[in-house]
């Protein structure tokens, strides 16, 4: 196998994953020294006021007993629960033989002047931003590609999965079966990659890409593929490329999944009737009416309506936004068009989009035909720059064929 190394070999950005493994490495000795110093503060106050009085005895007694029962559970879960308290574990993108049975593609993008060799499924939701992101990527790029369109609440064609979460790729590898790629930003990472240099197969290279476990700051086991920022580079760094504009890119990629991102819900589904009417823009968007039953569709749109609108009041007090949540769309989506100023350049990338003015674009055109977005466009100076990525998006992109195939089978 080759040997891969990070694009830009230097620490992971702050705040990502260089953040979590050090805290993974840290975490057990931080917590040891905080029980320690709690047991010896008790200690030596007790000590220290010669005072030793009931209350200090209790006091003791109850840390004494607290740590024994402690130590008890933590050896019979350890013990009853094998391997779940392990850090740092690593899980490898599966692969599977071949389209699994009674999945629905719905639409293809077909450019003849691909040339990038992929065959590629993507499992969305037309309207999600992180699809969105993909798929500016993929049109951007030329590639061709299928699209499975899942049902938001009943997701039938993604029950095949362990992972339930959109998007998701089905990838050819060279063996004829697939690999399974999930997470917006380690999909575009992967497929960009392997653009830059074919001479390994894309299923041996989304190897490293892993989901790695971590406990974040609140304690909480997580997972999460802690290179998705990054390409990877087999021998040499590719012309051109220069470790700032790398940073840059991977600085606005993670700002658009870790803050704009989090602007959409609060804003799109803030009433019931903003969020009824975002409904019935993605069922427009993503034809919800050719591809789903009426009954389903209804479905779709009236629970989803009503979920979304009680759970983007809970993403508002978890994101700290205040009532006023489309002032936080305008500051981040000035925040944006105000970097584009200072740098003096038509996009992020320079005269081309990069990854990141893709990233961003996604994520705001999965809300095109939102309020949200009309608002913005008449608040703030966003319209200039997501029109010119758009245009050569959409010319870049593949003639939609539409189908709709029954379980078919992988072919060669
Ligand atoms: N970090 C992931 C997030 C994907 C995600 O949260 N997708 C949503 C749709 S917008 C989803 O599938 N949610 C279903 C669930 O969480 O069960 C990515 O970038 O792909």
């Amino acid at each position: 196998m080759s040997c891969f190394r990070l694009a830009t070999a230097t620490a992971l950005p702050a705040g990502s994953g260089s953040r979590a493994l050090r805290l993974l490495a840290n975490r057990p000795h931080k917590e040891l020294a905080f029980t320690r110093r709690q047991f010896a503060k008790a200690v030596e106050g007790g000590s220290g006021s010669r005072k030793t009085n009931g209350t200090f005895k209790l006091g003791l007694l109850g840390a004494v007993v607290g740590a024994a029962t402690g130590s008890v559970y933590t050896f019979y879960t350890r013990w009853t629960d094998g391997n779940s308290h392990k850090e740092h574990e690593e899980t490898k993108p599966a692969r599977v033989d071949g389209l699994p049975s009674g999945v629905r593609i719905t639409k293809r993008y077909v450019n003849p002047k691909d040339t990038s060799g992929l065959d590629i499924v993507l499992f969305q939701f037309q309207t999600c931003p992180f699809c969105c992101k993909v798929r500016a990527f993929l049109d951007y790029m030329g590639i061709s590609y299928s699209v499975v369109e899942v049902d938001a609440v009943l997701r039938q064609d993604i029950r095949w999965s362990s992972v339930k979460k959109v998007p998701m790729v089905l990838i050819r590898q060279q063996d004829g079966r697939y690999v399974q790629m999930v997470d917006s930003s380690a999909i575009v990472s992967l497929i960009a990659t392997y653009l830059q240099d074919k001479r390994t197969d894309i299923g041996e290279l989304a190897q490293f890409y892993p989901h790695t476990s971590f406990f974040d700051d609140d304690g909480k086991k997580k997972l999460d593929i802690l290179n998705k920022y990054f390409l990877m580079y087999r021998d040499h760094t590719p012309k051109g490329v220069t470790k700032e504009a790398e940073e840059l890119d991977r600085k606005w990629r993670t700002w658009a999944d870790n803050h704009l991102v989090h602007l959409i819900s609060p804003n799109c589904y803030q009433t019931m009737g903003e969020s009824l009417e975002t409904f019935e823009w993605f069922s427009q968007a993503g034809e919800w009416d050719v591809y789903f039953p009426k009954w389903e569709r209804d479905m779709m749109v009236y629970c989803g309506a009503t979920a979304m609108w009680a759970i983007a009041k809970m993403l508002k007090r978890r994101h700290n936004l205040t009532d006023d949540v489309r002032s936080h769309m305008y500051d981040a989506l000035d925040q944006w068009t105000a970097e584009l100023k200072k740098r003096n350049t038509k996009f992020m990338g320079g005269k081309q989009p990069s990854l990141a003015d893709l990233s961003v674009f996604g994520v705001l055109s999965s809300m095109e035909g939102c309020q949200t977005f009309k608002d913005s466009l008449q608040n703030t100076s966003i319209g200039k720059w997501f029109y010119d990525v758009k245009a050569i998006v959409e010319k870049n992109r593949g003639q939609l064929v539409r189908e709709r195939v029954e379980g078919i089978k992988a072919v060669a």
